[in-house]
């Protein structure tokens, strides 16, 4: 066992989205998800033992922060596996923080995968996938490479992410930033509001069933019925925002304007739809073919936003 261990991991996009929670202490959610994990956004995390400090201490992006999520994370292996002295987390976060494209994600994958390795504790990466987790739900797809599901299950056993396809079918994703600025709504208290909207079992039951039709979509590497079942997905769940008891919206007057304008290129005859998380930021999905494309008009219609390109992108990779 090397005394730093560094493991890094990409974060994902999901095109059946998780919102929504049957148990929120340990992030069981109430309907199955499957993402894409993206070669472009990472988290790099190395983790130590070290004596000398009184608690666990998290240095992001070379300061120190908050390390109370990273405390009570590392406490289910201390109370799971074996109790441990304080340890340094360092890590770099390759993702606009807390602007809806999910660093959380990257970091609790990067995260498990280095304390997975610190421990010795040689998990099958399903179980890994069960630790992540619980310290953020999407983190558990984030394990896998490519198209990950994760299948809810019903208890802290069964529920974790595995592989749907390990396989690039050369889908595109680029991304707006729309804002890189914190959210107002964390993704815990949005989903928790979100299911007391009336819509809500709506959306589970259509959520089962666009699960169903991206899965065969996926297989047949059709990417015009991806987007549109992706972006009917996710359009419904920014539409519990809005129908929840406290009503509270993700998207600015700049993402209805993006939406606009990828939905009037898809009637123009390009591959172009979009996904929303939890911000402003919009995801459009297109394929190789058409990515630069579409690129360029979206930089000459919006020139004052900054535009990434992704693709599928690789698992979590833990170097001992
Ligand atoms: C997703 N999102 O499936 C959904 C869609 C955002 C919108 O998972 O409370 O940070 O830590 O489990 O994983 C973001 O929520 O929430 C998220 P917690 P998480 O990607």
């Amino acid at each position: 066992m090397s005394d730093i261990i560094t493991a890094t991991a990409h974060t994902n996009i999901a095109l059946i989205k998780y919102w929504g929670k049957e148990n929120v202490e340990l992030n069981i959610p109430t309907t199955s998800s499957l993402s894409m994990t993206l070669d472009k956004f990472y988290t790099t995390t190395s983790v130590e033992f070290n004596s000398s400090l009184a608690q666990d201490t998290l240095i992001l992006n070379e300061k120190e922060v908050d390390a109370t999520r990273v405390h009570k994370f590392l406490n289910i292996f201390r109370s799971e596996v074996a109790d441990f002295g304080p340890v340094l987390v360092i890590s770099k976060n390759h993702v606009p923080t807390a602007a809806g494209l999910a660093s959380s994600a990257s970091s609790f994958a990067a995260l498990t995968g280095a304390v997975s390795g610190l421990l010795d504790l040689n998990l099958l990466p399903t179980q890994m996938s069960r630790y992540a987790r619980r310290g953020s739900g999407s983190a558990s797809r984030s394990i896998f490479g490519n198209f990950v599901i994760w299948n809810k299950g019903e208890d802290d056993d069964s529920s974790y992410a595995e592989s749907f396809l390990d396989a690039d079918i050369e889908m595109s994703m680029i991304v707006a930033e729309v804002s890189t600025g914190a959210k107002k709504v964390s993704s815990t208290v949005g989903m928790q509001l979100a299911q007391s909207s009336p819509l809500y079992s709506k959306w589970q039951e259509d959520s089962a069933k666009q699960l169903e039709n991206m899965k065969k979509a996926l297989m047949s590497e059709d990417i015009e019925q991806v987007g549109l079942i992706a972006q009917d997905n996710a359009l419904a769940m920014h539409e519990l925002n809005r129908t929840s008891s406290q009503p509270f919206d993700y998207f600015t007057d700049e993402t209805r304007a993006l939406i606009e304008f990828v939905q009037n290129c898809y009637k123009e005859g390009l591959l172009a739809f979009v996904t929303i998380d939890a911000g402003p930021n919009v995801k459009i999905i297109t394929n190789h073919a058409t990515e630069q494309i579409l690129l360029k008009k979206l930089k000459d219609n919006f020139p004052n936003l900054a535009f990434d390109l992704a693709h599928a992108g690789s698992g979590l990779v833990i170097n001992a």
